[in-house]
């Protein structure tokens, strides 16, 4: 057996099972072995959407994905999608040839483990026969238990080495306990909480990753406090009577008006950024902030905490759980804020419809997908003016119903994030809320959806323009004809890739869908013509916040 053989084999015995990736001749033999023994493969038509697509996938599996890549350009064409997986932490491994050490020439050399580092994702390399298993062991559990975004590089004349043939034997690692709160720390806590007033907990994606839904839920029940999620977090508190949804930009006037009532923030997991603050306005001035989260470094980044607590977040709300217990004895929120929740939804906010003829209004179209989809839906959104829209109206089952890959705000992503969440789902139907710009920067993926006749609806909101510098910049008085161009027909593109294409003018034309719910028999593409002057409220508020 060689190198790259062994390498295959090693990753799927260590729990590597689906591989997305654009094959040359240095990933072949990796990828081919990798396969063989027992992943599943899946091509896409560019490397930057082989990562997304992993990325898409372990975000809504939780489970190790790879993407396989060639040497140089193959490895340069991956970074914008290494770089969202990098900085929102996906743990994914981008396994990528490279050339031998000793090609000083080589056309495709560049200098990988710079390029990656640069990003932020980490760069590990298979070293030699003697060390590759080791290497590889190492390389996974980098990306698995540091939650970080692996690039393993396999130069070209190590993976054609010679190592021994037999059974594998994976150096491994110990189980990590994560850091658990001092108990001097949750007592003074608790005793905060037992005077707060309204209180209010905000649980970002450390709170998911640490499964603190259920203690932060019963943390709220025993405190009285309203519950929010930053918005990769969305749907963490699905269907509870107390759950205002999103905080930010995204929160409806209800749940923004409760949250900035707050005489007590807890962040759980979440690192109160900018826009789950919405610019600090969700904070009330005087309102005590508590940060519990892994990451010493997140505590206090962006704004400032009065108490920062390094622990996992669902440690950290287990012992509150259990120091409060019993205290209450009756329901501290009452039934009037409930209701008050329940009707203050962004679906109950009254607008006009203000959509031009032959358009529809973003807000109508997403109200009536919304109606029409089945619960058990996966909701993947793509960067750009109009991903307000399906954030803010289209409900989700839990937080894995949910992708935002956002933290590079990077538009051309999504189409690819919901491919890989569509395999990692196949029991969910798969949203991909895009805009008409975003797809026409993967428009390779369109193809990769009709080939794998994946039965995922894609949901173009297509304003024929970069519509988020429209409204950016048209307001200032400045040109912004360059940011808009001739509508793009994606009904006919999505027919010409194998899809399913269907245009909408109206709530009407939506029947299509209805219809295609019905049978599901391979992807949908709609292209919803919506009115380029309706513009978003929150991303208004977001330019004057700059
Ligand atoms: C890769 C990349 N290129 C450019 C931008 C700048 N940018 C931010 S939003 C946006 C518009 C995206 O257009 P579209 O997908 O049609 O969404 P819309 O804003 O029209 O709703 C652009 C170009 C970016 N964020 N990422
Ligand atoms: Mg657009």
């Amino acid at each position: 057996m060689v190198v790259s053989e062994a390498v295959g084999r090693a990753l799927a015995q260590l729990g590597v099972r689906t591989v997305f990736g654009l094959m040359g001749s240095g990933n072949l033999s990796v990828t081919n072995a990798l396969r063989d023994a027992g992943a599943d493969f899946y091509a896409a038509r560019h490397e930057t959407a082989a990562v997304a697509m992993a990325d898409g996938f372990a975000r809504v599996s939780g489970e190790l994905a790879a993407a396989s890549v060639h040497q140089g350009p193959g490895l340069t064409n991956a970074i914008t999608g290494l770089t969202e997986a990098a900085k929102s932490r996906t743990p994914i491994l981008l396994l990528a040839a490279d050339v031998a050490a000793s090609a000083l020439r080589s056309n495709f050399r560049v200098d990988q483990a710079g390029i990656v580092e640069g990003v932020g994702a980490v760069a590990e390399r298979v070293h030699g026969p003697d060390t590759a298993l080791a290497d590889v062991a190492r390389a996974v559990r980098r990306a698995s238990v540091e939650r970080r975004t692996v690039a393993l590089m396999l130069p070209l004349d190590v993976q054609s080495m010679a190592i021994a043939d037999g059974p594998l034997v994976l150096p491994g690692g110990p189980d990590l306990t994560p850091p658990a709160p001092p108990a001097a720390v949750v007592a003074q806590l608790a005793g905060a909480l037992r005077r707060a007033k309204a209180p209010a907990i905000i649980a970002g994606r450390g709170a998911v990753l640490a499964g603190a839904g259920d203690d932060l839920r019963r943390l709220a029940e025993l405190t009285g406090a309203v519950l929010a999620t930053s918005a990769v977090a969305n749907g963490l508190f699905a269907g509870d009577r107390y759950d205002l949804g999103i905080s930010g930009g995204f929160a409806s006037p209800t749940a923004a008006r409760l949250l900035a009532e707050a005489d007590l923030v807890l962040a759980f997991g979440a690192t109160l950024n900018m826009w789950t603050t919405r610019h600090g306005a969700l904070v009330a001035e005087g309102a005590k902030v508590v940060q519990v989260d892994l990451d010493e470094d997140a505590i206090g980044a962006h704004r400032p905490v009065d108490m920062g607590i390094v622990a996992d977040a669902g440690i950290a709300a287990a012992a509150l759980v259990e120091a409060l217990d019993g205290t209450p004895g009756e329901e501290l929120r009452s039934e009037a804020l409930a209701r008050e929740i329940a009707g203050g939804r962004w679906r109950d906010e009254p607008y006009e419809d203000a959509a031009a003829d032959g358009t529809l209004d973003p807000r109508t179209l997403s109200i009536a997908l919304d109606g029409m989809l089945p619960e058990e839906r996966t909701v993947v959104v793509d960067s750009g003016h109009f991903m307000g829209w399906p954030s803010m109206y289209l409900r989700v089952p839990d937080p894995s119903g949910f992708v935002f890959a956002q933290a590079f705000q990077c538009v051309g992503l999504g189409l690819a994030n919901a491919i890989g969440a569509a395999i990692a789902r196949p029991d969910r139907l798969t949203v991909a809320a895009v805009g008409d710009g975003g797809v026409l920067l993967a428009l390779g993926e369109l193809e990769t959806l009709g080939r794998l006749r994946l039965p995922m609806l894609v949901v173009v909101y297509n304003d024929a323009a970069y519509g988020a510098e429209v409204h950016h910049f048209r307001p200032m008085g400045m040109a912004v004809d360059l940011a808009q161009f001739p509508d793009t027909d994606f009904a006919a593109l999505a027919r010409a890739a194998g899809c399913e294409g269907v245009t909408a003018r109206s709530v009407a034309d939506l029947d299509a869908v209805r219809d295609w719910l019905g049978r599901r028999d391979g992807p949908l593409v709609l292209d919803a013509k919506v009115d380029p002057d309706i513009c978003a409220e929150w991303l208004e508020e977001a330019f004057r916040g700059h």
